[in-house]
């Protein structure tokens, strides 16, 4: 493992990368699958499964970006080994939905959704974590199409493919179940300072049989 690399004046995140990862100059685009064309009237954001009321709740466009708009500056590891340090996100904080959608008391994690059936799970711990927002602006600006407008996921603390881009809802979960990569020999949680990248990695207890 090499030397970490370090950086200067940066809030938020950290001061060097986690291990076996380089800096990335610029800002690159992946993502499996094709670029979905954002509908306005047809999009909403639900949150469904094991709420505390019993009920699913949904926002439509106007009204979810009409939620409290907070920033997070976070940095961006890709499980392919690039990351892209200290970007200003700004959107509705995860925490905001569990105060608007509060999740039964037995929830132990999340499943998020996006577009496509792509998904993602998460511990609840993780989710709720204060760094974690739904973003819909980077620097100040509305997100771009392939960069998951109108809505991404980010998870500061976790690997980037943990943050769904062009999310659609959070399905609160009883017990933990796999999503799209975490099914695909991904690391069932993803840590990038424990280089927790590949399933076979998981220890006992890290997530549920494959
Ligand atoms: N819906 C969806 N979101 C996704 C992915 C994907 O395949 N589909 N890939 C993830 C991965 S692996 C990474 S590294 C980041 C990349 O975000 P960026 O294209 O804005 O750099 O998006 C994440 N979010
Ligand atoms: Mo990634």
């Amino acid at each position: 493992m090499g030397q970490p690399q370090s950086r200067e004046g940066c809030e938020g995140g950290h001061a060097e990368l986690p291990p076996g990862q380089r800096l990335q100059r610029g800002w690159p685009v992946t993502h499996y699958g094709p670029v979905p064309k954002f509908k306005p009237e047809r999009w909403d954001f639900r949150v469904f499964g094991a709420t505390a009321d019993g009920e699913k709740h949904a926002w439509s466009h106007e009204e979810f970006t009409a939620l409290p708009y907070e920033t997070v500056v976070a940095d961006l590891h890709c499980v392919a080994k690039f990351s892209m340090l200290g970007a200003e996100w700004g959107g509705i904080h995860a925490r905001t939905i569990l105060k608007l959608a509060p999740p039964a008391p037995d929830v132990t994690h999340v499943m998020v959704w996006a577009e496509y059936g792509f998904s993602s799970n998460l511990r609840l711990a993780d989710f709720s974590a204060g760094g974690v927002v739904f973003a819909t602006h980077r620097a100040g600006e509305l997100l771009t199409a392939e960069h998951g407008f109108p809505v991404r996921l980010v998870v500061p603390q976790l690997y980037a493919w943990k943050g769904p881009k062009w999310v659609r809802g959070v399905e609160y979960m009883t017990a933990d179940r796999r999503g799209f990569w975490e099914e695909r020999g991904y690391h069932n949680i993803g840590d990038p300072w424990q280089e927790q990248r590949y399933s076979y990695q998981e220890e006992p207890g890290d997530g549920p049989e494959l």
